[in-house]
């Protein structure tokens, strides 16, 4: 019975540590850009496209009033500096 109770307990641990690994690359976390020179819808789009530039990028927010981007990215992102070129590259200045 001891026996049992105690294997239960490791094997439980055992998914757990599983799922966290499993779980590593989706975890989420935001950023905000402040973006230079958008002036109507299509600037809105073209930033948009352009800060999909990974997949993982997983959701993108410009306010074209405020100048400013929201990024949704998973922890496989390798640098804020990705999302910054993405955006020049487009035509656009971050600030
Ligand atoms: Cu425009």
């Amino acid at each position: 019975m001891t026996n049992l109770r105690v294997h239960y307990h490791g094997l439980h641990k055992g998914l757990t540590i599983n799922l966290l690994i499993n779980q590593r690359d989706k975890i989420m976390q935001e950023t905000q850009l402040s973006i230079k020179g958008m002036s109507c819808g299509h600037c809105k789009m073209t930033v948009e496209k352009a800060l999909k530039v990974t997949d993982c990028v997983d959701e993108v927010e410009v306010d074209l009033e405020k100048g400013q981007a929201t990024v949704k990215y998973k922890n496989c992102l390798d640098s804020l500096d990705t999302l910054k070129q993405a955006v020049e590259d487009a035509g656009y200045q971050v600030v």
